[in-house]
């Protein structure tokens, strides 16, 4: 508003000034006059350039301090993956609970519903409404590097969340899990579990995450490196999307493409091992500890945790979705100007029915197992 008033003002200056122009000069030639005019017309508009960046600081300053008066809110654009999963959920619940306003944030939040082009759609309307801060927890880890620049080109930091993004570095900082490091934990604590049941030949069937997740990469990844260590026959592996109706429709097919053929299931998280569970009981096929199938599952949420309780998961490989507070932990340190760290790991458990296996190695650093007890049930995500 006050740009718009400086502007009627410039103008009417221009105007009055370019009047006096020729008045003053009234006496002089046509010549003269219309140097002077241009002159004078030369000095006005930059007595009006002058007006209106006059107006304009102006109107910075009480930008400015209309946003102090806002109470200096951090404005915080999230893109979250979707609604798929309990963790999901509790990953959300994470961020809502840590930037709030009483906290001094404001918090934009989009759920992409797992379709990656709303997703750049969403981190461009972050960047459309200036915001101070966007993150990221992408449904994919490629397609980054354009919208990362545009991002950057517009001054605002990004940090990663949870999944990685593999063809750009161009953000703040990651906060996450280690996915091959799952994988790798779930093969080895599978194979030490074999060995312990006298259990020697291992036909495995695996429902993965969302393809092209880092979180589906690094599990197939690090679990196929075991599998190919031991030579295990992987049977199968189609994708579930992380859900529960994907875990069932996809056991569903196993069941009656591998009848008889498979004893253990790999379920890349509890949801989809949740749904595999239902197929398994429809099909007759008897899973957990005291069934004819290993069931292995990746996330540890409570639920997943009650199941291993029950003796129904076999073994749950723990990823944390409560990244919410090193994620404030950088954009404070951003705020002071430091620099955080590139790369913020997430503490992680394997959790397992009994300590069967107690410990196992995993490239020659020893794991530890934690067996299921109703305080770690009541204490979980
Ligand atoms: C992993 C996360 C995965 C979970 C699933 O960090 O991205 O996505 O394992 C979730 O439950 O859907």
């Amino acid at each position: 508003m006050k740009k718009f008033l400086a502007l009627i003002m410039a103008c009417a200056m221009v105007l009055s000034l370019a009047a006096c122009g020729s008045s003053s000069s009234s006496s002089s030639s046509s010549t003269e006059e219309s140097e002077a005019a241009e002159t004078t017309t030369v000095a006005s508009e930059e007595e009006a350039e002058e007006t209106i960046a006059a107006s304009e600081s102006a109107e910075d300053e009480d930008e400015d301090s209309d946003s102090e008066s806002d109470g200096d809110l951090i404005v915080v654009g999230f893109a979250q993956v979707g609604h798929e999963s309990d963790w999901r959920t509790a990953s959300t619940q994470s961020c809502q609970e840590v930037f709030t306003e009483e906290n001094g944030y404001d918090l934009i939040f989009i759920d992409c519903d797992q379709d990656s082009a709303a997703q750049l759609e969403a981190v461009r309307s972050f960047i459309e409404q200036d915001v101070d801060y966007i993150i990221i927890d992408p449904i994919v880890s490629t397609g980054w590097d354009t919208v990362l620049t545009e991002c950057e080109d517009a001054g605002i930091p990004v940090i990663v969340i949870d999944r990685t993004i593999d063809d750009s570095t161009n953000y703040a900082a990651w906060v996450g899990s280690d996915f091959t490091a799952e994988g790798l934990a779930a093969g080895e604590w599978l194979n030490a579990y074999a060995e312990a049941m006298g259990i020697e030949e291992l036909n495995i069937l695996v429902i993965e995450g969302t393809t092209g997740s880092s979180a589906q990469l690094g599990r197939t990844e690090g679990f196929n490196e075991i599998a190919e260590k031991y030579g295990w026959t992987i049977l199968d592996s189609q994708d579930g999307d992380f859900t529960e109706s994907g875990g069932q429709e996809v056991m569903e097919s196993f069941c009656k493409s591998y009848e008889g053929q498979f004893n253990v299931v790999i379920c890349q998280n509890d949801n989809e091992a949740f749904g595999a569970m239902t197929a398994m009981d429809n099909a007759g096929v008897t899973y957990g500890v005291n069934g004819d199938v290993i069931l292995i599952s990746f996330d540890a949420c409570t639920a997943g945790l009650e199941e291993v309780q029950a003796g129904n998961i076999n073994a749950d490989f723990e990823c944390n979705p409560l990244a919410a507070p090193f994620v404030e932990e950088v954009i404070q340190q951003l705020e002071a100007g430091e620099t955080p760290e590139q790369e913020v790991y997430m503490e992680e458990h394997w959790y397992t029915y009994d300590d069967t296996v107690s410990t196992f190695e995993v490239n020659g650093e020893t794991q530890e197992v934690t067996v299921v007890t109703d305080e770690i049930v009541d204490a979980q995500y």
